[in-house]
């Protein structure tokens, strides 16, 4: 089980066979994932119930709408509830698939909280049937899908559990398919992506395949539960070291006075070398998040892991600085950021360096600080009453004489050095130079 190889091939033809009308799949968490996700599973053909704490959530869900901005989203909710494919509630029901996609937040002293995985377990346990599937898909430290099986084991000791390494027939799979898509392109990312399927047995990883390869255009590729959980955590920590490299190369270069976009531009021109782009930092809820989580399973071995992080956490302290000497060299002088969110064309604000940057500043120039964000209508609360305003960027443009390019939103991209002339500039993102 341990070289990958393909499901589809392992399990013959039955494995791309629509399931029976019957067959329900319960999505624990309406979030990012989960909803994409249920909503996918639902225009496949599949009778789908997303399950979520939140009864606003729900609600918006079953009016066939649509929480969270993503690219084609709002259309497959839409004609998946008209099609009464997928509902929502607040209640798990019993279903043969149980696929959980709750967050896996940080902790104190950046350790990974399961809390909401563990609950989810918790919430599945009472009504789980023999034959039945539980999938994790949430971002999770190795061995949580052992404790997923330890909590569902406790909770009922009529059924025979699996166990890592075991090869007793067990009443129900559980399984660890990490989502692997890229907000943004998160629809067509779940059905091109090859999937990573991660059995507590054999038997488990053939069972969750059936769900995945009804809809899954990529290679599914088996696995045990704990080298798929690794496998997430590895795959966000490589972008992580490598983004940090190029991060800490825009501040060598600060230093010893070349210009970094050159440096990286030429540099990329040898064969085996291909360098990320320096940013005002790192953020999103899982390049800045899930390297931790295998900081936190090996502390003394991932050295670099760790201080990836701490040099991409820098860069945004590293960029606030800067633009408190610009503004600092214009006394009065206003500052426009451009952009909030933790990357172009998202309406995604979480963990975003911008956003850190944005409210630290505000906190010391108030009313000198203006914002111009095509993907909010009203400022952030942490900047809500700050002195900082949201405005256009004509508005901003006019008004300020320090100019900072935070997220290089396509919005944003027909700016040239020419329309900035006369101010202080500084692009975090090199996007003047596109
Ligand atoms: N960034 C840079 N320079 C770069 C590339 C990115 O500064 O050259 C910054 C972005 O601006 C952003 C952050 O990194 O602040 C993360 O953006 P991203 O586009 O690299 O990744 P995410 O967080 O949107 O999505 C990642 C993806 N993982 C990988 O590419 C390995 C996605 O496939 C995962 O599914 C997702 O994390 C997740 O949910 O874990």
């Amino acid at each position: 089980m341990n070289a990958p190889f393909n499901a589809v091939a392992a399990l013959g033809k039955d494995a791309r066979q629509h399931p029976a009308p019957d067959h329900q799949v319960a999505v624990i968490g309406l979030g990012y994932i989960g909803l994409p996700t249920a909503a996918l599973l639902a225009s496949y053909g599949w009778s789908v119930c997303g399950v979520d704490v939140s009864q606003k959530v729900v609600d918006t869900v079953n009016a066939g709408g649509v929480h969270i901005e993503e690219r084609d989203l709002d259309k497959l909710v839409h004609d998946a509830i008209t099609a009464q494919t997928l509902v929502a509630s607040t209640e798990v029901p019993s279903a043969s698939f149980y696929m959980i996609a709750v967050p896996t937040p940080l902790g104190a002293d950046n350790a990974p909280d399961i809390s909401y995985v563990e609950a989810a377990a918790r919430a599945i346990a009472p009504r789980i049937l023999p034959g039945a599937c539980v999938i994790i898909e949430s971002t999770s430290p190795v061995g949580t899908t052992e404790r997923v099986a330890t909590i569902i084991a406790e909770a009922r000791p009529d059924l025979v559990v699996p166990r890592d390494g075991s090869n007793d027939a067990a009443d129900i799979a559980l399984a660890y398919c990490p989502e692997r898509v890229l907000p943004g392109r998160i629809v067509n990312e779940l059905v091109h992506n090859d999937r990573v399927i991660g059995g507590v047995t054999a038997a488990c990883a053939e069972r969750a395949a059936v769900l995945y390869t009804s809809f899954v255009k990529g290679d599914c590729l088996y696995t045990t539960a704990r080298v798929a959980e690794a496998v997430k955590l590895v795959e966000n920590s490589f972008r992580d070291v490598n983004i940090a490299f190029a991060n800490e190369l825009s501040m060598i270069a600060d230093v010893i006075g070349v210009d970094v976009w050159d440096v990286i531009r030429l540099a990329n021109r040898h064969p085996r070398v291909n360098i990320l782009q320096p940013g005002p930092g790192v953020g999103g809820h899982c390049i800045a998040v899930d390297p931790w989580f295998l900081v936190a399973g090996a502390p003394q071995a991932a050295r670099l892991v760790k201080m990836a992080r701490e040099v991409n956490d820098h860069k945004a302290v590293h960029t606030e600085n800067r633009i408190r000497t610009l503004l600092d060299a214009a006394p009065q002088g206003r500052v426009a950021l451009l952009g909030l969110a933790f990357k172009p064309d998202i309406d995604d604000f979480r963990e975003s360096p911008a956003l850190e940057i944005a409210e630290a500043l505000a906190h010391t120039y108030g009313n000198r600080i203006l914002v111009v964000e095509p993907f909010t209508e009203e400022l952030p609360p942490c900047l809500a009453g700050s002195g900082a305003t949201l405005v256009t960027l004509d508005a901003a443009l006019k008004a300020a004489e320090v100019v900072v390019v935070l997220v290089d939103h396509t919005a944003f991209k027909h700016l040239s050095p020419d329309d900035l002339t006369g101010k202080l500039v500084f692009d975090t993102r090199g996007m003047l130079r596109r």
